[in-house]
């Protein structure tokens, strides 16, 4: 297991649209453990693969007070989606940056899970907000896309400012 290093936004690495996983091994599954242990570590409630650089359509979720029910979601894919509603979203990517996005209400997901085995998901809520946050990573699509372009670039310019005082 490891704790691995998450690219912040404005990364042009953030943006590339991450390609399909063609099997299910023991490397894929090492990918999904370190995850999750990244994600728990950070903390959040999502993480996408190409928040840590690598560039596959693999997300790990767990919305859990106890952080102790991880969901899968290889080569994910909404078959259904309906509703909207507006919540407050926040990205690992765009650290202590927390704005209002809309989205569908409920989705219906199919994915494969940890196991290679395909499985649908229905989901409401925060989970639903998370499923469709974390497979727009895999378009190499962020929640600040959905700002004005006024509210994007002074997130950039306050990313790039803090990014210059840490290197
Ligand atoms: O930890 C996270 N919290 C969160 C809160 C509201 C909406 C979406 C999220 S996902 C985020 C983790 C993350 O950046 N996943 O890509
Ligand atoms: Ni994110």
């Amino acid at each position: 297991m490891a704790i691995l290093p998450i690219l912040h936004f404005p990364d042009p690495r953030l943006r590339n649209p991450a390609q399909p996983v063609a099997r299910v091994d023991g490397a894929l599954r090492a990918l999904l453990d370190d995850m999750l242990e990244t994600m728990y570590a950070a903390p959040g409630i999502g993480l996408a693969a190409p928040q840590v650089n690598v560039s596959k359509r693999v997300i790990v979720i767990d919305i859990s007070e106890e952080r102790n029910a991880p969901h899968y979601f290889v080569n994910p894919e909404i078959t259904a989606s309906r509703g909207a509603e507006v919540f407050e979203e926040g990205c690992l990517s765009v650290p202590n940056i927390y704005e209002n996005v809309e989205r569908a209400e409920w989705v219906r997901v199919k994915a494969l899970g940890r196991d290679g085995k395909a499985y649908e998901l229905e989901a409401d809520g925060l989970l639903a907000v998370c499923i469709q946050h974390e497979i727009d990573h895999l378009e190499g699509k962020l929640f600040v896309d959905y700002l004005s372009e006024l509210k994007r670039s002074r997130i950039r310019k306050k990313m790039e400012k803090l990014r210059r005082h840490t290197l």
